[in-house]
């Protein structure tokens, strides 16, 4: 053969196999190579000898002096020593799942991209959610941009979706970067806070950032503290470009949308959850796939053309602009289903290597200057963290495509290239790996540009990109009031926690622009009175928007397929409890999807009002009531007795009440709502399903139960939401 190696490589043996076949690269395919299952096995060093004994080092004597000579030990605490990679610089903290995209339609007519080529092609994904600014063991909780990153296996080799839950950016130049997360990081010189953005160093910087205004309010509102990482959206944000087998382009923008509807936490619940759970989202997107509750997400574009880009009020290669819906629809392509938690966090979710330069055939990029920073970003980071430049070798990294280049050599090198040649043109390998050319192989598109050539180069900005205000403007205005209050909220409790009053009165001086009636209300928060002048405009008379309102933009506008899977409802249960009702809810709930867990003052077993035997699934004090969607208080005056005598029970249900959830207390129970301190009266007429409470008499637990499977697809009851909350 051409490639061959040696004349002697026709000598197998088990370790160096038979002759290798022409033209194949067994670095890649599935994960099943790598898979290392000890079931049965003995335990042996890392060069496969047998370890007789893992409990005691090699001494001279009993009580003598440990041997340098035991290999065995200084092994295993030398692999130990190095177990540790360095963390991501942002996006730290993250959880992954494997699954698979399957395309509805071809989409042949924009792209020759694999994944759309066909109606129905499945092509493997591996999904990595993640915080922002905290570190690998921070909260999940916390108020941030959360990181959806997806790559595609795609038979035409890696395309890497490098998205976030939200479509727009703080910060339009890449040049900008380092400077936003040395600003959001916890501050160097006491590292403090961890995972958080309300401290001085972050609002002093985007405070002096306008282009910022847009993004903040997205990070204010309650999109960024998502219930799930199966409720919410995902955006590849920058345009990006579609390519057709003809070499014609459109523009696009990416859109992920959850199939369970785009959900969120409320700010005093994420904060306690922290606390009880930090491993909140981690565990609901484990669980999720564990019980066959897979999330699910469909894929949307918004196609355009560049002489309708050309028409917009805004500059499509700004990342601080979105494209409303109403000017281009959202058209959906495909869906993507999580279905496979993986075997090794460290293996996969930690290994893993997102890239926005991992496009293929039929993906191009658009001139957007912060995505151009992360073309160059994150294969460089790739190199420092993952130790090489053969990170792409890592299982979790290689494609399913097959890889064939001249690159050799490098850290921690996989594959045993056969052959003396690795350079091209040549001969002697009969000239391959050979060009895929035009036809087949990756080309950019030409792109021009009626590019300024008489600027020539410049370090400046185009002029729409100077409109600050006029989408962080629509977004607000397209919030429904709820909304708006827990933004006005969220800034309050942010500036509330600078140290430096002039970066409070620089940053309300910038809502100003954007909404005076919340920089009013944000500014009435922190006792700021009178407000500060509005910041000077850097474009005076932006272009007029195409539109002013985007009900889409509202997370009432995403209720998804309105369905409750994958909640979780606790139900309160002492020695005592109506069984029979426990029951009735149980199985009710688990025909919705829903997650029914027992919660009593202790775990384990107890007796029912009619002596059988129930086993608590968890304590008030181990699973507290924010860690829960909805609750229910069965009947059993001795129960109720019971739980009315613990104070956790009183904070249980404060906690639902306040956060806005659906409670059902069926006949004595309601004496527990009574003694919390709800607006609620014992008069047994009054039933008052609307605002998500519903009191019901023990003998109608079947009719009540189902009224509180209806009130849970509300998802939350603002209606009750006070501020300051009333308990
Ligand atoms: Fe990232 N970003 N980023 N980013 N980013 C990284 O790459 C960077 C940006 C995003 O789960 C790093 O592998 C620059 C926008 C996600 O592994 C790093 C710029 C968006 C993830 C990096 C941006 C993102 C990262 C750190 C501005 C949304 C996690 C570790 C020019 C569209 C991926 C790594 C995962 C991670 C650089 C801006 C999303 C340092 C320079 C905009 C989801 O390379």
């Amino acid at each position: 053969m051409p490639t061959a190696s040696t004349l002697s490589e026709e000598n197998g043996s088990d370790k160096t196999g038979s002759v290798a076949p022409e033209g194949v690269n067994s670095t890649i395919d599935s994960l099943d190579r790598v898979r290392v299952d000890s079931s049965g096995q003995r335990l042996t060093t890392n060069q496969g000898v047998p370890v007789a004994d893992n409990q005691n080092s090699l001494k001279y004597g009993v009580r003598g002096p440990a041997l340098l000579e035991d290999f065995i030990l200084r092994e295993k605490i030398t692999h130990f020593d190095h177990e540790r990679i360095p963390e991501r610089i942002v996006h730290a903290r993250g959880s992954g799942a494997h699954g698979f995209f399957e395309a509805y339609e071809p989409l042949t007519q924009y792209t020759k991209a694999a994944p759309f080529k066909e109606a129905g092609k499945i092509t493997p994904v591996f999904v990595r959610f993640s915080t922002v600014a905290g570190e690998r063991g921070s909260k999940d909780t916390a108020r941030d941009v959360r990181g959806f990153a997806v790559k595609f296996y795609t038979d035409e080799g890696n395309w890497d979706l490098v998205g976030n839950n939200m479509p727009v950016f703080f910060i339009q130049d890449a040049m900008k970067f380092p400077d936003l997360v040395h600003a959001v990081k916890p501050e160097p010189h006491n590292a403090m806070p961890q995972a958080g953005s309300a401290h001085d160093t972050f609002w002093d910087f985007v405070s002096l950032m306008p282009e910022s205004t847009h993004m903040l309010m997205w990070v204010m509102s309650d999109r960024a503290i998502p219930r799930s990482f199966a409720t919410m959206q995902g955006f590849g944000v920058h345009t990006f470009r579609l390519v057709n087998e003809a070499g014609d382009s459109v523009f696009v923008k990416f859109h992920w949308s959850p199939k369970y509807g785009t959900h969120s936490l409320v700010w005093d619940e994420a904060v306690k959850i922290s606390g009880a759970d930090p491993d909140f989202h981690r565990r609901d997107l484990w669980e999720r796939i564990e019980s066959g509750a897979f999330p699910e997400y469909e894929l949307g574009v918004q196609i355009f053309t560049e002489d309708q880009a050309e028409q917009f009020s805004f500059d499509i290669l700004d990342s601080t602009k979105i494209i409303p819906e109403e000017l281009i629809p959202v058209q959906p392509v495909g869906r993507m289903v999580l279905n496979r938690n993986p075997d090794n966090f460290f293996a996969e979710t930690e290994q893993v290597a997102f890239c926005t330069a991992h496009v293929v055939p039929g993906i191009d990029f658009s001139n957007d200057p912060l995505l151009a920073g992360r073309i160059h970003s994150y294969v460089d980071t790739q190199i420092s963290r993952l130790g090489g430049p053969n990170f792409h070798e890592i299982p979790i990294n290689s494609p399913i495509a097959p890889v064939h280049n001249n690159q050799r050599d490098g850290m921690h090198r996989q594959a045993i290239h056969r052959g003396r040649v690795s350079y091209e043109p040549n001969s002697l390998a009969g000239g391959c790996p050979f060009q895929a050319g035009a036809a087949q192989g990756f080309v950019s598109v030409s792109a021009s540009i009626q590019a300024k050539e008489e600027q020539g180069k410049v370090r400046a900005k185009p002029e729409k990109f100077a409109d600050h205000y006029t989408q962080a403007r629509l977004f607000f205005e397209s919030q429904s009031p709820v909304e708006q209050d827990h933004i006005a909220n969220a800034f309050r409790f942010e500036l509330s926690k600078l140290t430096v009053p002039a970066i409070r009165e620089r940053t309300v001086a910038m809502l100003r622009n954007a909404s005076e009636a919340l920089a009013r209300k944000v500014a009435m928060g922190l006792g700021m009175e009178p407000l500060p002048e509005a910041l000077p405009l850097a474009l005076p008379n932006p272009a007029q928007p195409e539109v002013t309102k985007s009900p889409a933009l509202s997370l009432l506008a995403r209720p998804g397929d309105g369905s409750l899977t994958g909640r979780k409802v606790a139900i309160l249960v002492a020695p005592g409890v109506e069984g029979e009702a426990v029951a009735t809810a149980q199985a009710a709930l688990l025909e919705q999807g829903v997650v029914a867990r027992l919660v009593g003052p202790r775990i384990g077993r107890m007796p029912t009002a009619s002596g059988d035997v129930i086993d608590a699934d968890a304590s008030m004090e181990n699973e507290p009531g924010f860690l829960f969607d909805a609750l229910i208080l069965p009947d059993g005056q001795e129960a109720v007795a019971a739980l009315a005598q613990d104070g956790h029970t009183m904070e249980f249900i404060k906690d639902q009440f306040r956060h806005c959830k659906t409670i059902l207390a069926l006949g004595a129970s309601r004496q527990l709502l009574v003694k919390a301190g709800l607006p609620v009266s014992m008069d047994k007429s009054q039933a008052q399903g609307g605002t998500g409470l519903i009191l019901a008499e023990a003998g109608d637990a079947g009719a009540a139960i189902a009224a509180f499977i209806e009130a849970m697809a509300m998802h939350r009851h603002f209606g009750r939401e006070m501020d300051p909350p009333l308990l």
